[in-house]
């Protein structure tokens, strides 16, 4: 099966140049619907030598599998535009914005559709009629001029988004070629002036993550990472269970406290089963540029299982312990409050890891992450620490590093 829709997406890339997880499976012309252009294709493809595809194992077996894939998607059509990018927490004097993007091959007239962040009212913002997203491109919109401005006639119920993160939705109401579309793009507390865009990792899912620099109108920038990474994860030592560690590293070429003094509170580290640590207040921890800091459930243990260098700073989580099969971690700093008195936190790192052997956990029903750290005396060691965490190849099982530079 996935050598199946690997197989087509090679084949998409050869004919039109890029592939779309949001159209469907055999659309190979990328006009986002599967129909007898596709088929059209698809045949002159099969007259055609294979050239530079590596991956076809031989013609007619690829290719009657293509043609089993374009038949099971037959007359489906999928969501051309997505929910590219967006800037919930700006600065005074610029507004929020939304950017739509167009994943399609054609046109896509979106007037009439949808902008809304409630799921209970998926109608507050109109779309004007006659705006056209061009092929593989991008439109923006505007909190003062457009979602969130009484004067606009298609502010039908204004609205701005939350920097303390919400849900943003696109619909596309009774389209006569989309219909019935709905696209969602759920996002977190942010810092001012940082937002929030998709980022198609290495499984082929995309996510929606903090951005380095916010780009409206154009291709999205590569994800904000740091300054601080988780950069080593050992939740199942070979021996006593209890000498599990995480270790965070300093990536950037500043020091970083994690104690915020703004708002008077310290960073916080926690999983989704039990961990809630938060780092000291009153005597901040900082680490500094290059440095590398251990999280960990038992100090004495995790010094007595592994050699941890000297001057390596480690901090004691106390209860809970990193679920043997694989969950959320997350290295949280503080963020505002909202109208309700709800403190906020921003995702600084968020690292969803595996024993390898839990598909269901994943979207696509492939778990990567590699099963030689599962209490086999190796950990999680990310391999380029200022490339992007929550993806399983930047990640690999190897020998233990606790407290320095992964091997
Ligand atoms: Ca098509
Ligand atoms: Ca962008
Ligand atoms: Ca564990
Ligand atoms: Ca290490």
């Amino acid at each position: 099966m996935a050598r199946t829709s690997f197989t087509v997406v090679v084949l998409i890339c050869g004919v039109c140049g890029f592939a779309s997880a949001q159209c469907p499976s055999g659309d190979l012309n990328g006009d986002c619907r599967v129909d007898w252009l596709d088929l059209g294709l698809l045949a002159e493809q099969w007259l055609s030598e294979p050239n530079g595809i590596d991956d076809l194992h031989g013609d007619a077996i690829v290719r009657m599998t293509d043609l089993g894939v374009l038949a099971n998607h037959w007359r489906q059509t999928g969501c051309p535009i997505v929910i590219n990018e967006l800037l919930a927490h700006s600065h005074d004097v610029a507004p929020d914005w939304v950017e739509l993007h167009n994943v399609s091959s054609i046109p896509i007239d979106i007037g009439g559709w949808f902008l809304s962040d409630s799921r209970n009212d998926l109608c507050e913002y109109r779309i004007a009629e006659g705006t056209i997203v061009e092929p593989n491109g991008y439109v923006l919109f505007h909190e003062n001029e457009h979602f969130g401005n009484p004067l606009d006639p298609g502010a039908l119920s204004p609205f701005k988004m939350s920097e303390n993160g919400e849900s943003l939705y696109l619909y596309s109401d009774n389209d006569e070629r989309f219909g019935q579309c709905l696209v969602q793009a759920r996002f977190g507390a942010s810092e001012t002036g940082v937002s929030f865009g998709r980022y198609l990792k290495s499984t082929g899912t995309s996510g929606f993550v903090m951005m380095s620099v916010p780009t409206p109108g154009q291709a999205n920038a590569y994800p904000l990472v740091g300054p601080v990474v988780i950069n080593e994860i050992m939740y199942r030592p070979a021996g006593d269970g209890d000498a599990e560690y995480v270790e965070l590293l300093n990536i950037s070429h500043d020091p970083v406290t994690f104690f915020d003094f703004n708002t008077l509170l310290p960073w916080r580290f926690r999983d989704n089963s039990g961990i809630e640590f938060a780092f000291p207040s009153d005597l901040p921890v900082t680490l500094q540029a290059g440095e590398h800091l251990l999280l960990v459930r038992n100090e004495a243990l995790v010094r007595r299982s592994f050699s941890v260098p000297t001057d390596v700073q480690i901090l004691q989580w106390g209860s809970g312990r990193l679920a043997n099969s694989g969950e959320t971690i997350q290295l949280l700093k503080p963020g505002d409050v909202d109208d309700a008195g709800t403190r906020y936190w921003i995702e600084v790192e968020s690292i969803t890891y595996s024993d390898g052997s839990h598909p269901e956990a994943f979207d696509d029903g492939i778990d990567r992450w590699p099963p030689e750290a599962d209490g086999q005396g190796l950990s999680l060691n990310r391999l380029c620490p200022s490339r992007y965490g929550d993806d399983p190849n930047n990640w690999h099982a190897t020998i233990v590093t606790p407290g320095s530079a992964n091997d």
